[in-house]
This record gives structure tokens, C-alpha cells and sequence, in this order.
């Protein structure tokens, strides 16, 4: 017994070794500055380039390989990089979340990532401050494996991406989105929607060949429906999971996830076929006239023939009927977690604040930045790291403790669809009502339907797991996992307009624990760059290094509405009348209430992303480091 017992351990250990060898480091040096470009052939505009180039490079590596990637930030605003559904074990504070990990990095300054990628498949990168990847700073990241359970099964592989895409700045955007004048917060529409950041691509197939398609909506805003006319394909791996394959015609991808496809080729060369993505319009408040929100590229079988536009279906809401995901079962088997050890609830609402500008809420709580980075505030506060008071009451903290099996019950009381994505974890999906499909927006009109402990319908045995998954217009989603990675996570809606509203949450996982190998790895640059910046680094979160318990001069969410106004519909309602017929007349009703104008021209949304002033302690200021 102790014998084989030791031999295993020398297996183990010889076997990790041999991993270690073929592990090797990948370097990418990526100056960041403005470029030009014009995807959608209809508007150049300024995007944020690498090295001068946008589309930006696929960063590609092995599993097991340690990725170094050296940002410098040439460009006249703040930035990081998230690496999405990496799971930074070890290496929290390389996780790219400005203000929850890191200082937003400010113009001028360098900061390394540097984390090993322990993980298989398909992910990608963006910018992690306020108002920054809308602008381009986003592309796929792909972890090669020579050992997947599909890697005999294809011939070639390829990764597509699709993503909104809008022709003006964010800067430009965003004042007027989140603003008096925008009550009902619709969010921004975008002018265009690219494939692969361009349109009209034709993608050379040769006949009877298998093809691994690795699909990305690095979108800010907008999920898209996917097919290829006449042809089926099967699922091999959602968000970096592998999956039993299963055959599918139409996937509903929403922004942030991913999944890699199998697409067996015809025998015949004869006809290109239109390769499809449609933009789901349930998500826009309105439909600009010239917005094309079908797009046609091509699995292209023969260059000299025709490439013929999709035939689209009348009503391609009801028509598409998009495979679910939560009936997947993923490769490694892994069993439906017990009965959680803890249990978050947490309700989404969009709900108006005395400033006038709309808001989104889990609970009562509108995610604000706190004044020190929520990582750097475990590595301060000793012992009270476990106390959820340090963080601050508005990055709506909880605490993990380590290896607990925790559940999350999101339920949404908004009419509309929210794609969470935790970082740091992938999770199971363990329900959601209603399914994608026939009856997804059956619970869109009358009163939210929140999930009942007591009446829900039986969970999966081995449910599918990923790490970005939609929540139905007021209906519900429960999911679960390990608090097995220690580290300072945010759990945010991915529609980056949102996130800005302060759709989101801290997770405090094993805070004790943060304190070791986390802390270490934490070098002395990243520090540098909050002095650059001018951001406390020390503290708690109203950067008190005194009284951890003090949280005096926190930054704080704005104030309720006075009683009468407390509801979004009545403001929309008051505003959509009123402005409909009197134009100005908004600054009546603002008048007669008890409203409080936020200055316009301290409209900090609009400083979100440029160099932070973070020592200033207003509420206004606050906004600024929402992430
Ligand atoms: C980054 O690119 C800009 C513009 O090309 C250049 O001026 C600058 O020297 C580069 N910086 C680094 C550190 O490479
Ligand atoms: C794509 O094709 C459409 C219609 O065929 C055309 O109007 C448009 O200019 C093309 N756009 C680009 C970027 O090639
Ligand atoms: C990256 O991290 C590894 C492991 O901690 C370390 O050995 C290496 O020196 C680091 N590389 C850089 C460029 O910081
Ligand atoms: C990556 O893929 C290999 C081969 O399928 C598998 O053995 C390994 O467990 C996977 N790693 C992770 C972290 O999923
Ligand atoms: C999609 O774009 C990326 C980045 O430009 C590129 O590496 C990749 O080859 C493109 N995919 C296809 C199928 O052309
Ligand atoms: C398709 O490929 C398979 C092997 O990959 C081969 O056996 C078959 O003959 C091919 N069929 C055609 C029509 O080329
Ligand atoms: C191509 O031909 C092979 C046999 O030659 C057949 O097995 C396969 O199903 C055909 N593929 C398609 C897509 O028709
Ligand atoms: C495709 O999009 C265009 C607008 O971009 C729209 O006119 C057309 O009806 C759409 N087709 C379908 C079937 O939705
Ligand atoms: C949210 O509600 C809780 C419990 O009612 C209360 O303690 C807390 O102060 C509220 N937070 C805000 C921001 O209103
Ligand atoms: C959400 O909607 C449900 C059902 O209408 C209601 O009972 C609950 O109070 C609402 N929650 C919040 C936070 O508004
Ligand atoms: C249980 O849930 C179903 C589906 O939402 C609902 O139709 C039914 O009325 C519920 N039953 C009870 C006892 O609440
Ligand atoms: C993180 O690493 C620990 C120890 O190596 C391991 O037990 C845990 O499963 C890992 N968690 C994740 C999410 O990779
Ligand atoms: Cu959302």
C-alpha cells in the first residue's frame, strides 16, 4: 500500500516535471496607443492599437506555459488587461481588474502580467477600466492543446471573433448615457456589427475537410445569433470547458462567451454558403434605419462562383432557435456540486438615483469603486481581512471561505437579458428559467419570476460549466462552484454599459490565504503605478491605514430618489411624456423634485478611463473607478 502509494507520488511528480519541461515562457510586448481604422468600410475612427496594428494580435499559447505580456501605455487615458476566464491561481493581482486587482495603469507607465495559463481552449483579452474595450482593446487569447478530446477529429482550426462596433468614441458616448437625459439608461446602439473585425469575409474550405471553429463575441453590448446555412456542426468546448460533443445548427452567443464548433465540409465545390450572425434586437431600444444587424460571410468552397446573401427568414427572433447550454456535459465528468455551504441571493434592478442617471443594482447596492484596489486592501488590513466592512459597502463584498461550495441565485427583476461572467472561476449552471429557445422572454411581461428553492426544476447530474452565462428578462439563473482559487473576483454583468452602472460584486475568497502566495506575487511595479497614478494602495476602502473598521469618506453610490420618485417607471414615464412634447421641460420636473444635478461639466463618467485623481473623496469621483 505505502509502497504503490509513493510509486504514484514519483509518477505524479516525474509526470509533473515532464509538464514542467515542455512548459516554456511566452513574451508579447504590447505598446498600446491610438491608431486608425475602418472595419465596417462606413467610418474611420480612432481605435486602440498594439504596436501600431488593430485588428489587435491573438495572443496564443500552450497549457501549462508561463504568459508574460509587458503593456506600456502610450494612449492619453488609463488601461489594464484582463485575461477572460483566466483563473490567476496564484496570481490575483495579474487579473486586470482596475480597482478590485490593480490600479488603473495611467498614461505613461508599464505593467507586466505575468501568470501561468493552467487551462485548455478558447478565451480572450480586453481592457478592464471604465469605458476602454468598446474602443477596440479587446481579442482572442487561445490555449492550444495537443491532447483535446476533439484533436483527432479536425483538420484545421480557426478563431472568428464577432463584436458591436461603434463609430464614435466612448468618451463621446457615455456622458450621454449615463445622464438626466438619458432616465430609462438605453444603452448606447452600435453603428455597425463586425465578423472577425471586418465584414463580407469569404473563408477559403477545402471539401470533406473538419474544421474547428473557435467562436468569440468580444462585443460590448450585443449578443448574436450564429449559423452556416446548410450545414450543422457539434460543440466541443464552451469558455475553455470541453464538452461531449453534441450537434447543433444555431448558437446564441452573448457577449464574453465562446464556444469551439466542429463544421464537417461538403463533397461538392460547387456554391459558397453564407455563414450567418444576427444581432439579437430585443436588446436595442431602437433601431437606427441603416443599422445591418444580419451579417453574411462565407464558408467559401469555390472563390469563382457566386457568394450569395443569406436567405434570412421572415422573423428571425421567433426562427432562431438557439441550442441551450445548460444541457451540455462537460468531458472531465464532474458531478453536480452538493448543497452549498453558502448561499448568495441577489436580485438585479435598474433604478434611477437622486442625480437623475440610471443605475443597476444587485440588491440595493450599485457596484462604486472603492478608493484602493479591493487585492491591495486584503494585503493591508491583516486579521480583518475576513471582515466584509474593510471592502467597503459599495463593492458589495461577500466572503468566501476556502473550499466551501458556494451558490449563486441571480434573479432578474429587469425586462432585460444580463450576461454574468465571474472571474476567477468557471461555475456549473445549475438552472435557469425560462431555457434559450421558444420561450425565453415568456417571463418578460408582468411581474419577475424569482427562483423558488422549493418548487425548481431537477438539476442537471453533470451540468455544463462556463464562465459567462445569460440571465433571462425577470426570470432567474442558479449556479454553483468551489471557492477553491483565493483571490479578489468580480462577478459583473459583461455588457460593458452595465458594468458602468455598477452592475456587479466583489468575492472575497479565503482572504487569509490572499495574503500569501497572492501577495508575493504582486511585484513591486504594480505599486509603482498607483503613485504614478495617484492612487492609495494601502487601507482600507476609503483608503483609512489608521482604523480599517473607519470607513468614513468611502466612495459612495449616489443618493435614493425622495419618496414618490423611487420607481424607474415613473421617472421614465414622467420623462418620455414630458420630453416627448416639451423638449426642456425635463429641467421642470428636476425643479419641483428634490433632485440634486450632478455639475455637468464634473461629469466624472466622462473622466472614467483618463488619469485618476483618486484621492479626491466625493461621490462623483467615485464613479470614475467603477470597474
Ligand atoms: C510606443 O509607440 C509610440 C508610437 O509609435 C512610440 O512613440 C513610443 O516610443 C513607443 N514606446 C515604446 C515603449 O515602445
Ligand atoms: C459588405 O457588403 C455590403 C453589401 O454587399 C456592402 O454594401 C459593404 O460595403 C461591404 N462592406 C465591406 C466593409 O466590405
Ligand atoms: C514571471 O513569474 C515567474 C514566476 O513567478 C518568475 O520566475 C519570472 O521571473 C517572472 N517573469 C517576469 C518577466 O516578470
Ligand atoms: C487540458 O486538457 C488536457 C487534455 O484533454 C486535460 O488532461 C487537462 O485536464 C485539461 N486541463 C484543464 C485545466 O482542464
Ligand atoms: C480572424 O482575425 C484574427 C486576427 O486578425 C486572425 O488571426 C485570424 O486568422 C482571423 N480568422 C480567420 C478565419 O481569418
Ligand atoms: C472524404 O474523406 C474521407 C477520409 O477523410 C475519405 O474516406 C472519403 O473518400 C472522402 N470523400 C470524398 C467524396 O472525397
Ligand atoms: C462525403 O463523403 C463521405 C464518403 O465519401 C461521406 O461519408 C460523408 O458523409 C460525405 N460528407 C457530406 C457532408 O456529405
Ligand atoms: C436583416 O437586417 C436588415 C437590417 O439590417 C433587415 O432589414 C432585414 O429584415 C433583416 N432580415 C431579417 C430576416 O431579419
Ligand atoms: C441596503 O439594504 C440594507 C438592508 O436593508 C441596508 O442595511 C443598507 O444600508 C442598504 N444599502 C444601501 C446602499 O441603501
Ligand atoms: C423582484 O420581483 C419580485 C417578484 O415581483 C418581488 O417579489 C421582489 O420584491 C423584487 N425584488 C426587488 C429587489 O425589487
Ligand atoms: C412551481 O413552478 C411552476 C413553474 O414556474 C409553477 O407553474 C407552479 O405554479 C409552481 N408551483 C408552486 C406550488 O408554487
Ligand atoms: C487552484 O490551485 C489549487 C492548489 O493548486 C487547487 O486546489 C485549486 O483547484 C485551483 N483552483 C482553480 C480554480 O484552478
Ligand atoms: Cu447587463
Amino acid at each position: 500500500m505505502a509502497v504503490s502509494r509513493s510509486l504514484s507520488l514519483l509518477l505524479l511528480a516525474v509526470l509533473g516535471l515532464a509538464q514542467l519541461c515542455r512548459a516554456k515562457t511566452v513574451t508579447y510586448d504590447f505598446n498600446v496607443t491610438w491608431v486608425t481604422a475602418n472595419p465596417d468600410g462606413l467610418a474611420e475612427r480612432k481605435v486602440v492599437g498594439i504596436n501600431g496594428q488593430w485588428p489587435l494580435p491573438v495572443i496564443e499559447v500552450d497549457k501549462g506555459d508561463q504568459l508574460v505580456v509587458n503593456m506600456h501605455n502610450a494612449l492619453d487615458r488609463s488601461a489594464t488587461i484582463h485575461f477572460h476566464g483566466m483563473f490567476q491561481n496564484g496570481t490575483n493581482g495579474m487579473d486586470g481588474a482596475a480597482m478590485v486587482t490593480q490600479c488603473p495603469v495611467p498614461p505613461g507607465s508599464d505593467f507586466t502580467y505575468n501568470f501561468t495559463v493552467n487551462q485548455n481552449g478558447t478565451y480572450w483579452y480586453h481592457c478592464h477600466t471604465d469605458f476602454c474595450y468598446p474602443d477596440g482593446y479587446r481579442q482572442a487569447l487561445i490555449v492550444h492543446d495537443a491532447e483535446s478530446p476533439f484533436v483527432n477529429d479536425y483538420d484545421e482550426e480557426m478563431t472568428l471573433t464577432m463584436s458591436d462596433w461603434y463609430h464614435e468614441m466612448t468618451e463621446d458616448i457615455s456622458p450621454q448615457f449615463l445622464s438626466v437625459y438619458n432616465p430609462t439608461g438605453a444603452e448606447p446602439i452600435p453603428n455597425a456589427f463586425l465578423f472577425n473585425d471586418t465584414l463580407n469575409s469569404s473563408l477559403p474550405v477545402k471539401p470533406n475537410t473538419t474544421y474547428l471553429l473557435r467562436l468569440i463575441n468580444i462585443g460590448a453590448f450585443v449578443a448574436q445569433y450564429f449559423y452556416i446555412e446548410d450545414h450543422t456542426f457539434r460543440i466541443v468546448e464552451i469558455d475553455g470547458v470541453y464538452t461531449e460533443p453534441v450537434e447543433a445548427d444555431t448558437l446564441y452567443i452573448a457577449v464574453a462567451q465562446r464556444y469551439s464548433i466542429l463544421v464537417t465540409t461538403k463533397n461538392t465545390t460547387d456554391k459558397n454558403y453564407p455563414i450567418v450572425t444576427v444581432a439579437d434586437s430585443v436588446l436595442l431600444d431602437t433601431i437606427t434605419p441603416d443599422l445591418k444587424l444580419n451579417q453574411t460571410n462565407w464558408l467559401e468552397y469555390n472563390a469563382d462562383v457566386d457568394h450569395p446573401q443569406a436567405q434570412m427568414t421572415v422573423d428571425v427572433a421567433s426562427d432562431l432557435v438557439p441550442f441551450d447550454d445548460i444541457t451540455l456535459v462537460p468531458t472531465d465528468g464532474m458531478p453536480l456540486l452538493p448543497e452549498p455551504d453558502l448561499d448568495i441571493q441577489v436580485t438585479v434592478q435598474m433604478l434611477n438615483l437622486d442625480n437623475g442617471d440610471g443605475y443597476a443594482f444587485l440588491d440595493n447596492i450599485s457596484f462604486t469603486s472603492p478608493k484602493v484596489p479591493s487585492l491591495y486592501t486584503v494585503f493591508s488590513v491583516g486579521d480583518l481581512a475576513t471582515n466584509q466592512a474593510v471592502y467597503g459597502e459599495f463593492t458589495h463584498p461577500m466572503i468566501l471561505e476556502h473550499n466551501q461550495v458556494v451558490q449563486i441565485v441571480l434573479n432578474n427583476n429587469d425586462t432585460g437579458s444580463h450576461p454574468f461572467h465571474l472571474h476567477g472561476h468557471n461555475f456549473q449552471l445549475v438552472d435557469r428559467q425560462p431555457p434559450y429557445g421558444e420561450h425565453f422572454y415568456d417571463y418578460a411581461d408582468g411581474d419577475p419570476v424569482p427562483y423558488d428553492p422549493n418548487n425548481h426544476t431537477a438539476f442537471p447530474a453533470t451540468p455544463a460549466r462556463r464562465d459567462t452565462f445569460v440571465a433571462p428578462p425577470q426570470g432567474y439563473f442558479v449556479i454553483r462552484f468551489v471557492a477553491d482559487n483565493p483571490g479578489v473576483w468580480i462577478f459583473h454583468c459583461h455588457i460593458d454599459w452595465h458594468l458602468s452602472q455598477g452592475l456587479a460584486m466583489i468575492m472575497v475568497e479565503a482572504p487569509t490565504k490572499i495574503q500569501g502566495a497572492n501577495q508575493e506575487a504582486v511585484p513591486q511595479q504594480h505599486y509603482d503605478v498607483c503613485a504614478a497614478a495617484g492612487i492609495p494602495y494601502q487601507g482600507n476602502a476609503a483608503a483609512n491605514t489608521e482604523d480599517y473598521l473607519d470607513l468614513s469618506g468611502q466612495n459612495e453610490q449616489p443618493g435614493w430618489l425622495p419618496a414618490g420618485f423611487t420607481s424607474r417607471g415613473i421617472v421614465a414615464m414622467v420623462f418620455s411624456c414630458i420630453s416627448a412634447v416639451l423638449g426642456m421641460a425635463f429641467i421642470v420636473v428636476y425643479g419641483l423634485s428634490d433632485m440634486k444635478f450632478k455639475p455637468t461639466t464634473n461629469d466624472s463618467q466622462a473622466t472614467g478611463s483618463s488619469a485618476p485623481a483618486a484621492t479626491e473623496s466625493s461621490s462623483e469621483t467615485a464613479q470614475a473607478y467603477r470597474d
